[in-house]
């Protein structure tokens, strides 16, 4: 029997053919991208992106410093750490075989917990043309109802009191562009690649509120010498498992610590906005657009809030992983006529993309039995995602006075979903920066159902348009008195 090798620089030559390594001198990559939160879908998708631009067209201007600004980063920093950077894309083809690729990208890694200072000359650097970031939806810090700043957070007043020594993205940034503004080096982009509708303009908007009040002075300057494209970024990225990494060992004998595990599909629209420069990601499938509106709200609103749809209903019924929700007869009726009937009339004009075409592939995508994307992983963080996913659609559509009933029935879904046990009676934990507020507004609505859309960082106003508001009763009232395939079977005749 063969045995595996552990996956580093030195060991590069010795993979064996069927992996695909980095052919350029690893050594000759210049760093000029800073990225704040090496999760998995960075890892699958603008390293991914810049990787491709290194290998395909010998562009190596364009290299990764990782950031880690958490506690929970060290894991990543010490295993990128051991492998020289370097990490497997598995991915996952739809007819189930596996193809992996070393990714050399990313070239440095600080691990800001125990480096703040690096960290800031680092992004102060004038060799640095983008600081990235993919930081959650919720990482923005901002009130989803009211779109405010949350100065409230006591890390934010922590970092106004220590700007020096920040913990917060915003303390980190503020600080950058501060000694940038000072040592005129010169401003840069300041890229999201997160899911939120006009990302850019939301790191903007967050830096900027934060900055009035921190370091007012430097208003004006970022203004002028900062740009914050928006983009659209779509990659299914599932959770890695064991088995992920043990099939890795036998297929393609590495051993990889955390290898990034993909669907085939990516994409990337970015708006052509970047103050300082950037890679030709265009040479290797990213499309630079002037206006991604269309692009964003097509896939938030129909492939994220299909997510949600699939992962509140199989979270109920008890189903693991989206596949099996994506292939229940019912479940998929029920998301084709969401999509169809309350998603699609919100999306406006979408110029020449084919719309058909492109749900299609996405119930295409979410079937692929082989991504194994866990329920979970989608219904972790919903507070900061079904604002986003699924409450714009329901807002717009009140506004044009046509249907959200299914849209509400998932929210009555995401209430019974907080009482934490399905219906075979397994428990789950609620992962969820206010999971606090939603167990004890979903344990208050047994008595009160109206109690859950009170949540005013959430629902905002809603809680008062009587048309959501009965669609949600009577859906919670069903989901409360028979199993949710019952409830969408009936749905799905009623809407019909
Ligand atoms: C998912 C996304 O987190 C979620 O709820 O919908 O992570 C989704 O997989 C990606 O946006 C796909 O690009």
């Amino acid at each position: 029997m063969k045995t595996s090798v552990a996956l580093n620089q030195e060991n590069l030559n010795i993979m064996p053919p069927n992996v695909k390594t980095p052919s350029y001198d690893r050594d000759k990559v210049k760093t000029s991208i800073v990225h704040i939160g090496v999760g998995n879908f960075h890892r699958s998708h603008e390293a991914y992106y810049t990787n491709e631009l290194m290998e395909r067209y010998g562009i190596l201007d364009y290299g990764i410093c990782g950031i880690g600004l958490l506690d929970y980063d060290r894991k990543i920093y010490n295993i990128l750490k051991d492998q020289d950077g370097l990490y497997t894309l598995i991915t996952k083809e739809l007819d189930g075989s596996l193809s992996a690729n070393i990714i050399g990208s990313i070239v440095e890694y600080i691990f800001a917990p125990e480096n703040q200072i690096a960290v800031i000359e680092k992004m102060t650097n004038p060799d640095i043309k983008i600081i990235s970031l993919t930081i959650t939806e919720g990482g923005y810090n901002l009130n989803e109802a009211t779109g405010e700043f949350d100065f409230s957070n006591p890390v934010i007043i922590e970092d106004m009191k220590n700007p020096m020594s920040p913990k917060t993205v915003f303390g980190y940034l503020a600080q950058a562009m501060k000694l940038r503004m000072q040592r005129g080096i010169g401003g840069c982009t300041i890229q999201s690649c997160d899911n939120i509708q006009g990302n850019g303009n939301v790191a903007k908007k967050s830096l900027l509120n934060y900055v009035e009040k921190a370091e007012p002075e430097l208003i004006s300057w970022i203004e002028e010498n900062v740009s914050f494209p928006n983009a659209m970024v779509d990659r299914i990225t599932p959770v890695t498992v064991a088995s992920d990494i043990e099939k890795l060992q036998e297929e393609f004998l590495i051993d990889d610590q955390w290898p990034v595990v993909c669907e085939p599909f990516i994409q990337w629209v970015i708006e052509d906005k970047f103050a300082n420069g950037r890679p030709e990601w265009e040479k290797v499938g990213a499309q630079f657009t002037d206006n991604v509106v269309p692009f964003e709200n097509m896939k938030l609103r129909l492939l994220n809030a299909g997510h949600t749809v699939l992962g509140m209903l199989g979270a109920l019924h008890g189903y693991k992983t989206i596949d099996e929700a994506a292939r229940d007869q019912d479940f998929s009726t029920f998301l084709r006529a969401f999509m169809d009937q309350e998603a699609t009339p919100t999306l406006g004009n979408l110029g020449d993309i084919n719309l058909e075409q492109y749900k299609m592939s996405l119930i295409e995508r979410f079937q692929n039995i082989y991504i194994k994307d866990l329920v979970a992983r989608i219904c972790l963080e919903s507070s900061a995602k079904i604002p986003i996913f699924l409450l714009t659609t329901v807002k717009a559509q009140l506004q044009a006075d046509k249907h959200i009933e299914r849209a509400a029935f998932i929210v009555a879904a995401w209430c019974k979903y907080n009482d934490g046990v399905d219906e075979n009676n397994n428990t789950y934990p609620i992962e969820d920066a206010m999971s606090n507020e939603l167990i004890r507004m979903a344990a208050l609505s047994h008595q009160t159902p109206i109690r859950f859309l009170e949540i005013e960082p959430i629902f905002g106003d809603l809680v008062n348009n009587k048309t959501f508001v009965d669609a949600f009763l009577s859906s919670l009232e069903m989901l409360r008195s028979k199993k949710v395939k019952d409830c969408v079977k009936e749905m799905n005749e009623k809407l019909a």
